[in-house]
């Protein structure tokens, strides 16, 4: 196959400091998307994911539970590939970076560079931000922090600290004009092309070489021919891109020589730096060709805030599955979403978006069609030999939605694609309705079987469109229509060439709808009348069982425990409460427990306390205690292990 007719599509690599949350999620599943639509192109496609594990970062959340960063960081992994198993991710490889093969191509391209010249020994002294991984720039630097008081990282604005040790340096200096005349050269280079003028106006300030080794940290890849160093987490991270396609390896070259370049990085906004400047300096450097693309997407947000674990607000993604399914979840990415900007999740609006566009335009349109073919028994439907003027209208519709769709997934316009896709499927709608085919199956077959195959044409040009966005329900509706649906055999001119047989199924309900007492806008007002039934109960002495009843009881593990700062008493706890979710539970025993000794323990919690703030944290949950005779409070635990979740009885 030639090279033309590749595509090799990446997702950033992960810090391993925690299950994947729906932020991950969301970069994950667009790269899933951008190689199932290139596969519907016909295209062979490459799909790298994986988890980035070495570093300070990974360093310190290990030694908080105890654990060695390898154990660590081998804890999470099976919880990264059943999420994205979950969610139907099909990647082609998920590298780590402490895999045998990446470590050796880091040590031989470091040593590679320091042959040529472009690396070189010296110090560095100033302020690191270990969320991050970055060194902070002096020009970043504001303002002069207060005595004895370190800066705030300019990207993610939590504190750095002082880092002043020997170390390596990369000549990235040395590469701002040819970055500057490749980003000129190359304005596609960036998808949305807003991107560009932040890194031209960056590079222009003045590159600095980049410290690419540390010290003072020992979890890295050790530094060829000087251990005392390890590389610096990104010189590490960033070359996975060539390393799991061959790079540097004997045996692999022709694969490499396929793969690479990638075509398209899909990133977060927050590392546009290190894969704009950094990434290609080094392919420079190595002589290799650049991406040729970075997709950056900007944040999901809940209730307008970043989503972070110290704020408790990270949503698992593994309970909106079970609640919702993952192909609802990753059409609402994708339509809600616009990749240019910060979108806030909203449950009400996923609620919206199923019970609108999936369970009623698309699957009501489905299941009416298939049911009265059925009450007819039609079940071979051939394509009528001419077709009336309303149902040539609806072809010229559809041969125009299939070239708007390409053109906007080229373009990596999710949501206006979905939205072109979604006027279509109205105007199905509006056609299966206007022809009223439940009277002209009694009063003109011929006719009626022109509605049947204009509609099945129709919704098999929709399946094959959306089918990269859902995929586990556009089989279900292919097998509806009994459509063969070949990846990539055909191209997507034929969709509108109507000349199909269809044979019709009729198959589960394809989208369930939420029902409206279930939606989670109502949610707070049936808890309100709760509470106000409770206090009218209160003045009888004896309470009823369906008063237990109603307080949700229930046994969880906790993930982190952490001290508040500027709290004597409190302790800010993660807790893992199984299908109820993973709650945050502020807890008034520091006196009594030291953080890491309630890492991991099961306790039992009340889960449907109305959340209330204490310090300016939210509290979802009540831990119990009890105090013992010298006024210890003493954690209520289970004898032995339960599943997360489990009621107390
Ligand atoms: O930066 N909304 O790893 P990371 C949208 N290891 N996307 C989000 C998000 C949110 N709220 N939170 C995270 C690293 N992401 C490095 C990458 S690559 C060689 C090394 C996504 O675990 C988004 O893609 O901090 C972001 O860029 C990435 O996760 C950061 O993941």
């Amino acid at each position: 196959m030639s090279k033309k007719n590749k595509f090799y599509v990446t997702t950033p690599i992960y810090y391993v400091t925690a299950a994947p949350h729906l932020g991950t999620l969301y970069s994950t599943v667009l790269a899933d998307v951008v190689s199932r639509w290139n596969k519907v192109l016909g295209k062979k496609t490459f799909f790298l994911t994986g988890t980035d594990e070495h570093g300070q970062k990974i360093a310190q959340a290990a030694q908080k539970t105890g654990k060695t960063p390898k154990e660590f960081v081998d804890s999470f992994i099976d919880a990264y590939k059943d999420v994205w198993k979950t969610y139907n991710i099909r990647y082609n490889h998920f590298i780590r970076t402490t895999d045998t093969a990446h470590v050796a191509v880091v040590q031989n391209w470091i040593k590679m560079l320091q042959d040529k010249g472009d690396i070189y020994k010296s110090s560095y002294e100033g302020w690191y931000c270990t969320p991050d991984e970055a060194f902070v720039l002096e020009k970043e630097v504001e303002e002069k922090p207060q005595e004895g008081k370190a800066p705030a990282c300019p990207q993610c604005g939590r504190e750095t600290t002082w880092v002043s040790e020997e170390c390596y340096f990369f000549k990235l200096s040395k590469y701002q004009d040819k970055l500057l005349e490749f980003y000129k050269n190359n304005p596609d280079f960036f998808a949305p092309k807003e991107r560009m003028q932040e890194v031209v106006n960056f590079v222009k300030s003045g590159l600095k070489d980049l410290s690419i080794s540390r010290t003072t940290i020992s979890w890295g890849i050790p530094f060829p021919g000087d251990e005392k160093h390890v590389a610096y987490v990104w010189a590490d991270a960033l070359n996975n891109y060539i390393s799991a396609v061959g790079y540097g390896q004997a045996d692999k070259k022709d694969e490499f020589d396929f793969w690479w370049p990638a075509d398209l990085h899909v990133i977060g906004k927050d590392i546009v730096r290190f894969h704009a400047v950094y990434w290609p300096a080094f392919l420079m450097a190595s002589g290799l060709e650049l991406p040729k693309k970075l997709l950056v997407h900007g944040w999901i947000t809940v209730d307008k805030q970043k989503m972070s674990k110290s704020l408790g607000n990270v949503i698992d993604p593994v309970v909106l599955a079970e609640k919702y399914g993952t192909d609802p979840l990753r059409y609402y990415f994708l339509r809600q979403l616009a990749i240019n900007q910060d979108g806030d999740f909203s449950f009400k609006e996923l609620e919206q978006r199923i019970n609108s566009d999936l369970a009623n335009d698309l699957g009501n349109l489905l299941n009416r069609m298939v049911t009265l073919a059925q009450k007819h028994n039609v079940e071979n439907l051939q394509a009528p030999q001419s077709w009336s003027d309303a149902a040539q209208a609806l072809q010229k519709e559809c041969e125009l939605t299939v070239k708007d769709f390409q053109k906007h997934m080229s373009g990596y316009s999710f949501h206006m694609a979905l939205a072109v896709l979604w006027k279509f499927i109205n105007k199905i709608n509006a056609f299966f309705h206007a022809q009223e085919p439940w009277k002209l199956a009694k009063q003109d077959k011929d006719l009626f079987i022109q509605v049947l195959s204009a509609t099945a044409h129709s919704l098999n040009a929709v399946a094959t469109l959306l089918w990269s966005v859902m995929p586990t329900k556009m089989d279900d509706l292919f097998e509806s229509l009994g459509v063969n649906f070949e990846l990539g055999k055909k191209s997507l001119d034929t969709l509108f060439v109507w000349d199909k047989q269809f044979t019709l199924k009729k198959i589960e309900t394809l989208f369930k709808k939420i029902e409206q007492e279930k939606m989670a806008e109502q949610k707070p007002k049936v808890e309100e009348k709760k509470v106000e039934k409770k206090v009218e109960e209160k003045k009888d002495q004896y309470i009823k069982i369906d008063d237990v009843v109603k307080v949700q009881l229930a046994v969880g593990t906790i993930e982190q425990a952490e001290e508040i700062e500027g709290s004597d008493k409190l302790l800010k706890l993660r807790v893992n409460c199984g299908d109820l979710g993973m709650r945050q539970v502020l807890a008034g025993v520091k006196k009594f427990y030291k953080s890491e000794e309630l890492i991991g323990k099961q306790g039992t919690f009340v889960l449907n306390l109305k959340p209330r703030k204490m310090m300016g944290i939210e509290s979802q949950g009540m831990m119990l205690f009890v105090q013992d005779q010298d006024g210890k409070l003493q954690m209520v635990t289970v004898a032995g292990p339960v599943a997360n979740g489990a009621p107390l009885r």
